[in-house]
């Protein structure tokens, strides 16, 4: 994972539900040109994912999130840019990496199945460990932090420890706070605005706010496909408060802002 920050990860979502594309890669060739077009428009990585985590989604089985995932993959896979996987199940990412993914994103951090983190210990793969309040189909059901930049810090340094005490390098953990997992619009502003310290703990801080419900209610109910300028917004302010992957759906648009902001922060010479 020797990418040049900020690093765009493209979201190739072959599911019939997620909530801004279910439904549309649905056929492996589709997902797989989809997923070539967003690594042309500047994605380094590209995040393949076959369940949908949707507020209130049902879990799918094994057998069929591999239908989905493995054709993709194996499409994708062994070109300049990089496949993530995104699944919280050990049997679906051991068979990613083995048809060439390289990154396996895991929306549980290792709580979903037993046997991820020895997986990707045993591998020598990067992963990216994000933080979820409760479970997709109820996360959404009134959530409740005292202090939710500091909740969010102290589970993702938990998981941090677990993941190297299983074997994982800590130089191939991404931490990620899970914008708009069990977080209402206020979780999700506050995440986003003391950011800086998630980025102290120190692991490359991975964000996903792309499309995301909070950005429509920001807006007076825009629908996801209105949600771009809420999406370059907060990932400009992500990448300003030192995060470093963005993982989003629209990647030309982000990349372009990435590429501005960058060049304010940074300045040549
Ligand atoms: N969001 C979704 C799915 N996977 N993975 C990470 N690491 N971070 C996220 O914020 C994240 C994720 C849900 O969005 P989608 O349905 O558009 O994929």
């Amino acid at each position: 994972m020797e990418l040049e920050v900020p690093i765009v990860m493209g979201v190739v979502n072959v599911t019939p539900d997620s909530f801004s594309d279910g439904g549309q890669f649905l056929d492996p060739d589709a997902a797989i040109a989809h997923g070539i077009e967003l690594a042309s428009q500047g994605a380094a990585i590209l995040d393949v994912g076959g369940e949908s985590t949707r507020p209130g989604a049902e879990p799918v089985t094994d057998e069929e999130e591999l239908r989905r995932v493995l054709p993709v993959v194996e499409g994708l896979a062994g070109e300049a840019w990089e496949v993530s996987v995104d699944t919280a199940k050990r049997a679906v990412a051991e068979a990613a990496l083995d048809a060439g993914a390289a990154i396996v994103n895991d929306v549980t951090a290792f709580r979903g199945d037993s046997g991820m983190a020895g997986l990707v210990a045993e591998r020598g793969v990067g992963c990216c460990l994000m933080h979820m309040l409760g479970e997709p189909r109820t996360m959404q059901d009134a959530p409740r932090y005292d202090d939710v930049a500091s909740e969010v810090k102290a589970f993702l340094e938990e998981r941090l420890a677990f993941a190297v005490d299983a074997g994982v390098a800590e130089e191939k953990v991404w931490l990620d706070p899970g914008i708009g997992f069990g977080k209402s619009v206020e979780h999700n502003l506050e995440l986003l605005r003391r950011l800086d310290e998630l980025v102290a703990i120190g692991r490359p801080i991975v964000v996903g706010t792309s499309r995301k419900s909070f950005l429509g209610k920001l807006t007076g109910g825009r629908p996801e496909s209105g949600r771009l300028p809420g999406t370059i917004a907060t990932n400009v302010l992500a990448l300003e408060r030192g995060a470093s992957v963005f993982r989003v759906h629209d990647v030309a648009a982000v990349v372009d802002a990435l590429a501005v902001a960058t060049a304010v922060i940074e300045p040549e010479g």
